[in-house]
């Protein structure tokens, strides 16, 4: 009996947290979906991480980050649930407190997100009401009470079960079609359709020797779909062409808004270019390259015309997510664009539909603002980016990296000639040279494939004739400048890793 009723308690707090949640998201369809209150609370964590835990994080997670967070999300509120229904069934209104409180987390969580007004409260007032509402339907206490017979008051073990039951399956349904209309109509149905621009200058074609086929080597290209993503979007932004602007603002002669159609009426330029985080661990996978369609970020620049004293521009995402960028680096003449099309295809909606910066030469939270709303020409000294608020560095040139990626790690090669091969990066520097040792041996001289621009990575391969043992092999690069790549192993924050890769393999 006693167990039953602790079950009783913990299924009543999970259902009426579940249903709460369900209420919030389909509220949050009417109101914004910034304003869901699961999706609010956990962008606020990701905003307010301290730096150690969100180092574990993007260490331990990599890219599956977000799963990571919101997973351990559901299972912390699922153990705050259970707590919500055991204390509630005992100790009323304590359990109802306990959801008050993660309504007005809710609330304030939704009123921090950058576009917020007062209806942004909404959702996570409906959730607590109707979380309560069920926790105490469930748990009986609205019924009539029998003072002299307690045990007979709740419900029924029968009515019990299948009101939680009842509830819970509409609550998933709830949430369900709240995701289905919000999808709707939105920014994923107006990309199938979208029509972009023709470049008035094409890329230069990418030469057949530009690509190492090698199986196991990374392809000069990287497909959209095998394109790293990082940013702190919880939910991707979605950011119709219609509702696109780019306000220009700030230390500029012209203020300007720029719309879709303004876009459109511009000289797109087709450029392809190696994009890299700072967050890339030594040998890590964090950089891709594209072929971009885009719009000059120099003449935008020279339309609004930047106070000479100015030297940042500082970018806002319609999500908030902010970066900085170095104007110099902006208009020394480099390919720094405005980016509406990636491979071929609209941007992907996680890649930063419909319009997003690539900047050459410089890590992605310094100049790849995805989903770009608002310019604000500034200056270093007055304004601080989104990353250099959390203590990574204001500026963001690009180290030069080289990295072995095939064999894989620990794969077993019989003895003879084996393939090494790998990439290397130091955009708009240019990789001039890799080289590769083998155990203590000498450093001996890498094949790199046809240079393709300084903008763009290279690969490189070597011929290795294998002895039998284990071996760990190691890789260097020099860019164009004749700087070799920095041996001393550093953290990627603040300014991304350096350190030379390596990697054991066994050969038989
Ligand atoms: N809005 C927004 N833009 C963003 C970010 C972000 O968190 N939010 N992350 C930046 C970082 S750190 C990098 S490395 C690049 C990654 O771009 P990708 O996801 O298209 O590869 O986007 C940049 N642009
Ligand atoms: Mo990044």
């Amino acid at each position: 009996m006693r167990i039953e009723k602790t079950a009783r308690g913990a299924l009543a707090g999970l259902v009426a947290v579940g249903s709460a949640l369900a209420a919030g998201e389909i509220v949050s369809v009417a109101v914004s979906s910034y304003a869901s209150p699961y999706f609010a609370v956990g962008s606020y964590l990701v905003d307010n991480a301290p730096a150690p835990v969100r180092e574990f994080a993007i260490r331990q997670f990599g890219t599956n980050d977000k799963i990571a967070l919101l997973t351990g999300m559901a299972v912390g509120i699922a153990v705050l649930a259970v707590v919500a229904g055991l204390v509630e069934r005992r100790t009323r209104p304590i359990g109802s407190v306990l959801i008050v409180l993660f309504g007005a987390f809710g609330v304030f969580a939704a009123m921090a997100r950058p576009t917020a007004d007062a209806s942004y409260s909404i959702p996570s007032i409906v959730a607590a009401v109707v979380g309560i509402i069920v926790l105490r339907a469930l748990l009986g206490f609205f019924g009539r009470t029998n003072a002299a017979a307690p045990e007979q008051n709740g419900l029924s073990r029968r009515l019990f079960f299948s009101s939680a039951v009842t509830v819970a399956v509409v609550a998933g349904a709830v949430a369900f079609a709240g995701k289905k209309i919000a999808e709707a109509g939105d920014a994923i149905a107006e990309r199938r359709k979208l029509k972009l621009p023709t470049p008035v200058s094409k890329a230069a074609p990418i030469p057949a020797g530009a690509d190492l086929k090698v199986p196991g080597a990374t392809p000069f290209v990287t497909s959209n779909s095998d394109f790293y993503r990082i940013d702190t979007a919880l939910q991707v932004p979605n950011l119709k062409t219609a509702d696109w602007q780019l306000r220009i603002h700030g230390m500029v002669e012209n203020e300007m808004t720029l719309t879709w159609e303004d876009l459109m009426g511009m000289q797109a330029e087709e450029k392809v270019i190696t994009l890299t985080c700072v967050s890339n661990q030594v040998g890590g996978i964090l950089a891709g390259n594209a072929t971009w369609i885009g719009y000059p970020i120099k003449s935008i620049l020279e339309r609004v015309g930047v106070k000479s004293d100015a030297d940042m521009l500082f970018s806002t995402s319609v999500d908030g997510w902010t970066s900085g960028s170095p104007i110099s680096a902006l208009t020394d003449g480099r390919d720094a664009i405005l980016a509406v099309a990636m491979n071929g295809q609209p941007l992907p909606l996680e890649h930063g539909y419909p319009v997003r910066q690539v900047v050459p030469g410089l890590y992605g939270f310094v100049s790849a603002c995805k989903w770009v709303v608002d310019w604000e020409i500034t200056r270093f000294d007055k304004a601080e980016a989104y990353w250099t608020k959390r203590g990574w560095g204001a500026q963001g040139p690009i180290k030069t990296a080289s990295r072995i990626d095939r064999p894989e790690p620990f794969s077993n090669s019989p003895a003879g000639e084996v393939i090494l091969a790998g990439t290397a990066w130091a955009q708009h520097r240019g990789i001039s040279k890799v080289e590769v040792r083998i155990d203590n041996g000498p450093w001996e001289p890498a094949d790199l494939t046809e240079e393709y621009s300084n903008d763009t990575w290279r690969q490189w391969s070597y011929r290795w004739q294998a002895t039998p043992g284990q071996h760990t092999v190691y890789c260097r690069a020099t860019d164009k400048t004749g700087q070799l790549q920095t041996e001393e192993r550093t953290p990627p924050i603040p300014g991304g890793a350096t350190g030379w890769h390596n990697r054991v393999l066994t050969i038989a």
